[in-house]
């Protein structure tokens, strides 16, 4: 399906060029007899999404928020591109909707660095490029319009700060406590900040020792191997912070098979990231103790920018989506019921 409508835009898109000849990129192409062609697609705009991957739950509740948010109904047309979480396919996707001449590219980036050269290659096309969940470091900002994500860096110290708290009220506060992380994807913003955050409330803890930090891409499954080893190396370890709550879902799994317990009433404290509907399941369960959110639910935040910049308005250039934290005090089947992912 995708490869038959990529042929079928190509050649839309090949049939406009040799029509403009030399006209640069202009999108609307004035025929020959001055009156301008009606785009291919209709009125509808065309908007490439530069997806990381499918690599956890909040990623496929951000994938469906994209998919129910630019219809066709809507007046879009979109164009998905899953890139496997590599950064290569993400820059080969973006070449692409560039060579289909689309309106506009939402990119959500496996990683901060390394995109200068394509988003230049954007710019000079005239095609705006949206930022959306994790962030790019570029020397020069304007080779994207806005960004629209969550505070990785303040999740961090959320979760910390509430760990300070927990423990406190276990009486455990000048206990000597021994954590070890399972991060994200290494470079990822979200690994980055989350991993900062943590860090900064850290060195108010002189009794707490992170043991070891190791990436875990994000993923279940991953997750689980790493909390193994991590098991097979330290005997003690009190905390395991996951970098996403699918990364928790293996390291609990993990600890189940050593033989060990977790959540409020075992021996590892468990807290992860995302807030997504299975992390209350497993706090709902007794094993995960906590989960600090990160609301996947972009489409419609895109959405609003690209009709603002359709009106010739201004956007924000930087947008923080607020978010909360859930733990087991809670009334976790009352939010559940609420919650969209
Ligand atoms: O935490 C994780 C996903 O970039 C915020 O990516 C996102 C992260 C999210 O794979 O589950």
């Amino acid at each position: 399906m995708k490869k038959k409508f990529l042929a079928a835009a190509m050649a839309v898109v090949m049939a406009a060029s040799l029509a403009a000849c030399g006209s640069g990129s202009s999108k609307e192409t004035p025929a020959a007899d001055g009156k301008e062609t009606p785009a291919a697609d209709g009125d509808l705009i065309t908007v490439g999404y530069a997806q990381v991957g499918a690599e956890s739950d909040w990623r496929t509740a951000n994938t469906e928020s994209f998919k129910t948010t630019f219809t066709e109904e809507n007046g879009y047309k979109l164009i998905f591109d899953d890139a496997q979480q590599k950064q290569e396919n993400q820059i080969k996707a973006i070449r692409s909707f560039v060579q289909q001449d689309v309106d506009y590219i939402v990119v959500a980036p496996v990683v901060e660095t390394g995109w200068e050269t394509v988003l230049e290659e954007a710019k000079e096309a005239g095609i705006p490029v949206i930022l959306s969940d994790r962030m790019m470091q570029v020397s020069d900002d304007s080779l994207y319009t806005a960004w629209v994500g969550g505070n990785f860096e303040k999740e961090g110290e959320t979760c910390a700060n509430w760990l300070a708290d927990y423990l406190d009220k276990q009486g455990r506060a000048d206990e000597e406590i021994n954590m070890v992380t399972i991060q994200g994807t290494i470079g990822a913003s979200a690994q980055v900040g989350r991993t900062q955050g943590v860090e900064n409330v850290l060195k108010d803890h002189p009794n707490w020792k992170m043991l070891d930090k190791q990436t875990g891409e994000f993923t279940q499954t991953k997750g689980q191997e790493v909390m193994e080893s991590f098991l097979k190396s330290y005997d003690d370890i009190d905390v395991v912070i996951c970098e996403n709550d699918n990364e928790a879902f293996g390291a609990i799994d993990a600890i189940k098979a050593a033989g060990k317990t977790c959540g409020p009433e075992g021996d590892i404290i468990v807290v992860s990231f995302d807030s997504v509907k299975a992390a209350f399941e497993s706090m709902m369960a007794g094993d995960l103790n906590a989960t600090f959110e990160c609301n996947p639910l972009h489409g419609p935040r895109v959405e609003e920018i690209i009709q603002k910049l359709e009106a010739n308005e201004e956007v924000d250039k930087i947008q923080y989506v607020d978010e909360a934290f859930f733990d087991t005090s809670m009334d976790l089947e009352s939010i559940l019921k609420e919650r969209l992912y």
